[in-house]
């Protein structure tokens, strides 16, 4: 269990990354800010408590990774990669500009502490698979984290994703859904409902649980319980706003691709705290 202090820090450390994704995206003009803003507090919790990373040595082996699958929320990795200090605060202003570190959607090959490429929703989880298989393989113990959007989660790949997962035991692998109830158009429910998501998981031989995405004690309880279970992938299902802790796009349809500007940013900014 987290100590009420260390709550009030990983909460902090959200709200820091909310305000450098409101900035980072105003600056630029445009960009994700619903579906990064969603998964600012899991974003803060496992880079604050859960993770094993090393900003000073960001390839070290034995670190614990993250498969950001639904890589259009880089600029909130970003955020938070630059604050733990793994590149400087500064480089936040070149988002997806011209020779940038920072292209809008996450590049392990450009950015110091990205662990895998993504953006064409649907293949983060296989690649996590892939790597939780060969940690295993090179008896490695670190854990694999993967995030998947929810409109993500129509995509077939994942569910092949999902057989490959329990049929390899991959035990090691964390995966959380950010279920924020919003995509492109319109709501999940309208376009292709996800139905009864944590009985599809189970049923696919995933230890399946649903917690409050903006809850950082009971998100940690569920990592707990996921890191206890054995011979098992773990799918921990985040109930989230998209927008979450900003007044101009908090829970918008309209939120997933925006233009808004430093003026909005810095009213948002101020409103945080
Ligand atoms: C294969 C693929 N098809 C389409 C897109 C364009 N696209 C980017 S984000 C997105 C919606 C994703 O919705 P969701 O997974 O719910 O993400 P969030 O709510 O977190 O923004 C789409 C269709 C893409 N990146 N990859
Ligand atoms: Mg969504």
């Amino acid at each position: 269990m987290l100590t009420p202090q260390a709550i009030e820090k990983v909460q902090d450390f959200a709200k820091e990354i909310r305000k450098k994704t409101l900035y980072t995206i105003g600056n630029l003009g445009v960009g994700h800010i619903g579906g990064a803003l969603s998964i600012a507090d899991i974003l803060a919790l496992l880079y604050s408590q859960e993770m094993k990373v090393d900003p000073k040595n960001p390839q070290w082996e034995e670190r614990d990774l993250l498969v950001l699958s639904k890589g259009h929320a880089g600029p909130a990795l970003y955020s938070t990669l630059a604050l733990k200090g793994f590149f400087p605060l500064s480089e936040l202003d070149t988002l997806n500009q011209g020779g940038t570190n920072l292209p809008s959607h996450c590049d392990r090959t450009k950015t110091i502490g990205i662990d895998m490429s993504t953006g064409s929703l649907g293949q983060g989880l296989s690649a996590a698979c892939g790597l939780a298989l060969s940690n295993r393989i090179d008896k490695n113990p670190k854990y694999v984290y993967a995030i998947i959007g929810d409109g993500e989660s129509q995509e077939g790949q994942n569910w092949e994703a999902a057989m490959f997962a329990a049929q390899y035991k991959l035990d090691h692998l964390i995966a959380f859904t950010d279920y924020n109830k919003l995509q492109i158009d319109g709501t999940i429910d309208e376009i292709m409902s996800l139905g009864d998501i944590e009985g599809k998981w189970s049923t696919f031989g995933w230890y399946t649980q649903r917690v409050d995405g903006h809850d950082i004690s009971a998100m940690h309880q569920a990592i707990e319980n996921a890191k206890k279970q054995t011979g098992k992938p773990s799918m921990i299902i985040l109930d989230t706003i998209k927008g979450k802790g900003a007044a101009f796009c908090e829970g918008l349809a309209s939120n997933h691709n925006m233009n808004f500007d430093l003026t909005v940013a810095n009213k948002a900014i101020a409103e945080l705290g």
